[in-house]
């Protein structure tokens, strides 16, 4: 019998140990659930870290995956294909700007930002001396290559991995004088600022209204482009297309990934205008897969199923029902201190220390309630379901969670 225990066994003895799972081993998803090798159901509240935003195996994003793999998969960015034009007309004009530069990963994604960020510095900002700065936050997380986790201040993401790439200043988040300060001091300097608009592996950071639109406004009058990383946050997960909409700011690179492809196949994007995308010119930046004919297929699909299922409102709405929900059930547990998020990105802190393992102890407990959620950083547990959960789901789900809170023992 090939349960649970064997396949655990397999990946203990020959897959690397960079990851630390839940205790559950899956085989089949559809919505906002998914079942294990033993055929019990959970609910994901996890969703992939926000790249199934539409659910598990939407039948409209298998589809155009499943024909287009049949058709023409890969034919490299050497010759023209006949999705990558119209893909990249929907998404531009869809979310704003003049052009796009596919991509596979996030961090894939978030480093082509970086290093257009620093071609436009030089080449049209006219920052000297191959010197210009990028301005990130201190908790932040874009991704796991070596010039990402350079900035990083999570040590497990950091450590050992140096030399590491210079050229970043770290402020703390959701501190506007901070930012101005060292606008201040070295804007001339400086490329652009890197920010999540809901720092996600932080512990769903929710900033200060006004944060994002004054940090952007603070930019602008420094002639410091805005990165906004929705690669977690974009993709209807906060209520909005992105998260940047909630303050109408629009960002002067915009870097998405996860939920562009509903989870099906690895697609990010890079989205600027023409001032500044103009820096990228033939042979300066490339990569085999990036707009490739699958994921222009399937990002076609997945964008519709956000704007036909409306699920920017599903998330805004559910998500207020949820929390309010939810702060019912938490006033009545020592447990749990309090819940924050916008949309359907969400997280409780629990009463005990991060190095503690009670949220992974009550991630057990949910576990065997039927629902599936894992810590970030110690005392905070992400709950973040496909958006296209039921608000019947929904109410269900805060049952499982006020049962789980009422059985657990530390
Ligand atoms: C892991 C969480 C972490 C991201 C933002 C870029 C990327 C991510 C805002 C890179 C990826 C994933 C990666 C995964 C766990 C998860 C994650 F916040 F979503 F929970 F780590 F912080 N920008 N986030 O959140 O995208 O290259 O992975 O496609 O690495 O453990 P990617």
């Amino acid at each position: 019998m090939k349960d649970s225990a064997y396949h655990i066994a397999l990946e203990d003895k020959y897959g690397a140990h960079n990851y630390h799972p839940l205790p559950v081993v899956l085989e089949r998803g559809e919505g906002a659930y998914v079942w294990d090798v033993e055929g019990k159901r959970y609910f994901d509240f996890l969703s992939a870290y926000s790249a199934v935003n539409q659910g598990h195996s939407h039948p409209k994003i298998v589809e155009a995956l499943s024909k287009q793999a049949q058709k023409l998969a890969l034919t490299s960015r050497a010759f023209h294909h006949n999705l990558l034009g119209e893909y990249e007309k929907k998404i531009t004009e869809l979310f704003g700007f003049d052009k796009v530069l596919p991509m596979n990963s996030g961090a894939e994604a978030v480093e082509t930002a970086i290093k257009i960020a620093r071609k436009w510095a030089y080449e049209v900002k006219k920052i000297q001396g191959n010197e210009a700065k990028i301005i990130v936050c201190e908790n932040n997380f874009h991704g796991r290559t070596t010039t990402i986790v350079s900035f990083s201040t999570d040590p497990d993401a950091h450590n050992n991995y140096g030399p590491f790439t210079p050229g970043f200043i770290h402020i703390p988040y959701n501190d506007l004088q901070a930012l101005e300060q060292v606008l201040d001091d070295q804007g001339d300097q400086i490329a652009a600022f890197l920010v999540e608009p809901i720092q996600g592996e932080a512990g769903v950071y929710v900033p200060d209204e006004g944060y994002l639109s004054g940090a952007a406004t603070l930019c602008k009058n420094k002639n410091v482009l805005f990165i906004a990383d929705e690669v977690q946050t974009g993709i209807a997960r906060t209520g909005r297309m992105i998260a940047c909409n909630h303050e109408n700011v629009q960002p002067d690179i915009l870097v998405l990934g996860k939920a562009l492809s509903g989870g099906m196949y690895p697609v990010s994007a890079v989205l600027a205008n023409d001032e500044i995308m103009g820096v990228i010119r033939p042979g300066t930046h490339g990569s085999t897969f990036g707009g490739n004919p699958i994921a222009c297929a399937v990002a076609v699909a997945a964008l519709d199923v956000v704007l036909d299922e409306n699920l920017s409102e599903r998330a805004q709405q559910l998500g207020e029902i949820f929390r309010s929900e939810m702060r019912k059930v938490i006033e009545k547990t020592d447990l749990v201190g309090s819940i924050r998020g916008k949309g359907l990105l969400n997280a409780i802190l629990i009463n005990d220390t991060p190095d503690s393992s009670t949220a992974w102890n009550l991630c057990l407990k949910l576990k065997e309630n039927g629902l599936l959620a894992k810590p970030t950083h110690g005392n905070i547990i992400r709950l973040a379901p496909p958006l296209v959960i039921s608000e019947e789901q929904i109410h269900e789900c805060v049952g499982i969670m006020e049962r789980s809170f009422d059985e657990f023992k530390a």
